[in-house]
């Protein structure tokens, strides 16, 4: 069981119907194994990596699991999947993306998963909801989420 670690994902849409398309994920993402305990407010953000696409709608949710890193990863993957997600650019539009930013303070570093998630601290609709949900949040290896914020202030970021 590993339910007394604090994990974290991160959400976003830039096609279709945004809302809806997140509303179902989560949906689908919650089970026995994985329960939401907290979730960010919307927040409608700039596409970071590749500017060229619409913008995003972003939150950030908090889960209680039974489920390993590993095995949540393959869930997110699968909710990804369900929702159409087609990997075709790299950095373009998605129906839905569903990350894993945090795993208590587990470091894991293999050729398909890197927990905390190797981008979070360069992305502000990563940071701002995760500051929202969890204001006290230090990362495993020490930093406060709160002191990575000023780096990313000129990233467009609005609560809605
Ligand atoms: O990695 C998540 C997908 N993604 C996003 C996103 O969710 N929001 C914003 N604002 N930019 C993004 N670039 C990528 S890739």
């Amino acid at each position: 069981m590993t339910v007394d670690e604090r994990v974290f994902l991160s959400l976003g849409s830039n096609l279709g119907d945004r809302r809806f398309n997140l509303e179902e994920a989560l949906r689908l993402l919650s089970s026995q194994a994985v329960q939401v305990v907290r979730r960010s407010s919307w927040y409608e953000t700039d596409p970071v990596g590749y500017a060229d696409q619409p913008a995003f709608l972003n939150l950030v949710v908090e889960v209680r699991t039974t489920l390993e890193p590993r095995a949540l990863l393959r869930r997110a993957q699968a909710v990804e999947a369900a929702l159409g997600r087609e990997r075709t650019v790299r950095w373009g539009p998605r129906t839905v993306d569903v990350d894993l930013l945090l795993y208590g303070r587990r470091v894991v570093e293999e050729p398909d998963l890197v927990v905390p998630h190797p981008r979070m601290r360069q992305r502000a609709f990563v940071l701002v909801p995760l500051y929202e949900v969890a204001p006290d949040l230090v990362l495993p290896d020490g930093t406060p989420v709160a002191a990575l914020l000023p780096s990313v202030a000129d990233q467009r970021v609005v609560r809605l």
